[in-house]
């Protein structure tokens, strides 16, 4: 049992006059340049024979490639505002237009137009042109053969049960809705490629994969596959050597037998030398030498090696107190800039940590000219909630892509486009927050990070909060059933939506680790607090708290990581009165009875925010509240048990730090608030 996400359409009201008019105009539909063989087209069709028999209760009269002069009119054409999976949506006369170089852009135009229809913006002087930011725009899912998640907090997988594929109507439905919102390639295997998954390249898997690459190609999508870098071990060599040619004849093998029967995977995402996965430094080659070697075996097919640069060592002792975790991905590819394949691209986190909910940007945004990069973020909420507690990402995706690398004066939006450098193969990718639950996402408000990262990387000049507002309209305030926008009271329950869903990654920030120090968390499984979990371990993320200060000076006089930004960037971070402030203990030690801006101490800080953000999630609970009768009331009462677990746990949050810091100093909270 699954659930349309955004694409639930039901009948639409057509109260007044204007309506009725849309759906008359609607009734008749015009393909040109429809190719009855092209399932790009095909599908194009069914989207909207599906859509408008749910919004009109009947389908459109199709015709194709005649001359029309009213109706819905769909064109290829070639001009120059319109570039690859562009569109433009617009209204004329007697009806309405959509146009775009190729089908892909002609079925994300359908889709925009669809969405217009159901947000009542398909207004007689629409006028919408999009050409996408980003090349790539990714999910990369990591789904494990067996049918588990790695960080899946929304059921099994749809991918993969008992080390098989599975392709049904799930498959169908994922990939119209990932589409409908612009992402054009998914990776459905984990980066940890172990056990069956080795052997998703291999005679044992390929007719399903080229079963699965034909699906998703019919939405725009490419399949692409995580792969072990040792696989020729597995295969009888003796070694996995990167400059060895039998091992590179050996890849230039197994890439054609791949292409032979899956003649459109989009390439191979790789992770090498990370956290006990094989790669080229176990015989003292270079990631690049890694890349390559793969990349000109995959090249004569057009495929792509995606590369990430999550590399650090794994194995630190937390006795060592000059290693910076935090430098380890510069550190090891700064000094390769310009020795990559062009078919390879770099995927790097959006910090240089882990996915934590405060990181500087990494410094490889801007710390490479001439190498394709692309941006890896996380919309499971590994360290932000897992998907219990409500945490929109979107407001700090914005962040990110707005962060001036000082590289040329780019911001990172424009060096992982491309366009800083000049680059095609460049782009976005999102860790994935689906699973087989009813609603894809476990908490239904987490579906709003799907929907708005595949919003975001076709277009990153969009605000979090419209993103949000879509969102909610379409999958709560639209959804409802045959009542208009105002009869539902929409602008009430888009309002709360938006509004809870804004609020809640600063909520979040405000009850976790402060200041941007991170990793207050339970080893392992990475929920709940524990402030000291990592702080004696091997896996170098430490706070480093004692009787009188906290956090890392990681200035050139410290870890020295801020000297791997442009000289502007280092200054800012280094400097005590133009540091970010919610970024202070990631670049500075300090001690509790630092003042802030605010005039509040370090210590007093940390108290205040941590009983506001549990103030804040009762807040939020109860605006949800509100909606109850409102809205769909599946929908209401799993999003209600979501908050009565965050409403505890986040006063978990709030009593264990809070705790903590008052037993490490002695100091009383100057409110006189409760502390254990
Ligand atoms: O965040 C960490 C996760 C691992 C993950 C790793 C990675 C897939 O805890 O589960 O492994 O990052 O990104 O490779």
């Amino acid at each position: 049992m699954y659930n349309s996400l955004w694409l639930n359409y039901k009948k639409l009201s057509l109260l007044d006059e204007s309506e009725q008019r849309i759906a008359d105009i609607l009734s008749n539909v015009c393909f040109n340049s429809y190719e009855a063989e092209n399932p790009l087209c095909v599908n194009i069709k069914n989207e909207i024979d599906t859509a408008f028999e749910a919004f009109f209760g009947k389908k459109p009269i199709f015709s194709y490639n005649v001359e029309m002069t009213s109706g819905l009119l769909l064109n290829i054409i070639k001009n120059d505002s319109l570039l690859k999976e562009g569109y433009r949506i617009f209204s004329f006369e007697n009806g309405y237009k959509i146009e775009a170089a190729d089908y892909s852009g002609l079925l994300y135009g359908t889709f925009r137009f669809l969405e217009l229809v159901r947000i009542g913006k398909l207004t007689s002087d629409v006028d919408e042109t999009k050409n996408p930011d980003n090349p790539l725009r990714m999910l990369n899912h990591w789904d494990n053969m067996p049918g588990d998640i790695e960080r899946g907090y929304s059921g099994n997988s749809f991918f993969f049960e008992d080390n098989k594929m599975m392709i049904n109507d799930r498959t169908v439905m994922y990939a119209r809705a990932v589409a409908s919102v612009g992402i054009n390639a998914v990776v459905i295997n984990n980066v940890n490629v172990k056990g069956e998954a080795s052997y998703l390249i291999s005679d044992r898997h390929y007719s399903d994969l080229k079963k699965l690459s034909d699906i998703l190609n019919g939405y725009g999508i490419s399949l692409f596959v995580s792969i072990n870098y040792a696989l020729p071990l597995e295969n009888g060599l003796d070694s996995a050597d990167p400059l060895k040619e039998e091992v590179a004849n050996w890849w230039k093998n197994k890439c054609e037998e791949i292409y032979k029967n899956v003649p459109n995977l989009g390439g191979f995402l790789v992770k090498a030398d990370s956290e006990g996965r094989p790669g080229p430094f176990t015989y003292q080659r270079t990631q690049a030498d890694g890349a390559n070697m793969l990349a000109r075996a995959i090249a004569p097919y057009g495929g792509i090696i995606i590369w990430r640069c999550f590399v650090y060592n794994c194995r630190q002792d937390w006795r060592d107190l000059k290693t910076d975790r935090a430098r380890a991905g510069y550190d090891y590819f700064h000094s390769l800039d310009g020795e990559f394949e062009e078919n390879v691209i770099l995927q790097i986190k959006n910090g240089p940590m882990d996915f934590q909910v405060r990181e500087p940007v990494s410094p490889l945004f801007g710390g490479m000219e001439h190498t394709n990069e692309m941006l890896e973020v996380q919309i499971a909420q590994e360290y932000t909630g897992q998907q219990r507690h409500v945490c929109y990402l979107i407001p700090w995706f914005k962040e990110i892509l707005n962060f001036n690398t000082h590289m040329k004066e780019a911001t990172a939006a424009d060096i992982l486009s491309g366009r800083a450098m000049g680059k095609k193969n460049a782009g976005m990718a999102a860790v994935s927050n689906t699973g087989d639950d009813l609603n894809w996402t476990g908490h239904d408000l987490a579906m709003a990070n799907l929907y708005g990262f595949g919003k975001l990387s076709y277009d990153t000049s969009l605000s979090a909060e419209d993103i949000a507002y879509e969102w909610a309209r379409l999958y709560m305030a639209s959804a409802i059933g045959e009542k208009s926008f105002e009869e539902i009271k929409g602008k009430v329950i888009t309002d709360t939506v938006v509004d809870i869903l804004m609020k809640s990654w600063p909520t979040y920030e405000k009850y976790n680790a402060p200041l941007g120090i991170g990793w207050m968390v339970v080893p392992g499984i990475h929920y709940g607090p524990d402030v000291d979990g990592y702080e004696y371990s091997m896996w170098g993320t430490y706070h480093k708290a004692d009787c009188k200060a906290i956090g890392i000076d990681r200035t050139a006089s410290g870890t020295g990581y801020a000297t791997q930004y442009k000289k502007e960037n280092e200054d800012l971070y280094s400097s005590l009165d133009t540091c970010p402030e919610e970024l202070l203990l990631f670049f500075h030690r300090m001690p509790y009875n630092y003042v802030l801006k605010s005039g509040k101490t370090i210590l007093q800080y940390i108290y205040d925010t941590h009983f506001e953000g549990a103030e804040e999630v009762e807040k939020m609970s109860a605006s949800w509240d509100s909606l109850r009768g409102m809205i769909d009331e599946d929908i209401f009462e799993r999003v209600s048990k979501r908050f009565e677990h965050q409403v505890i746990h986040s006063k978990e949050w709030r009593d264990v730090i809070n705790s903590y810091f008052y037993r490490k100093t002695g100091i009383e909270d100057e409110k006189g608030r409760k502390l254990y």
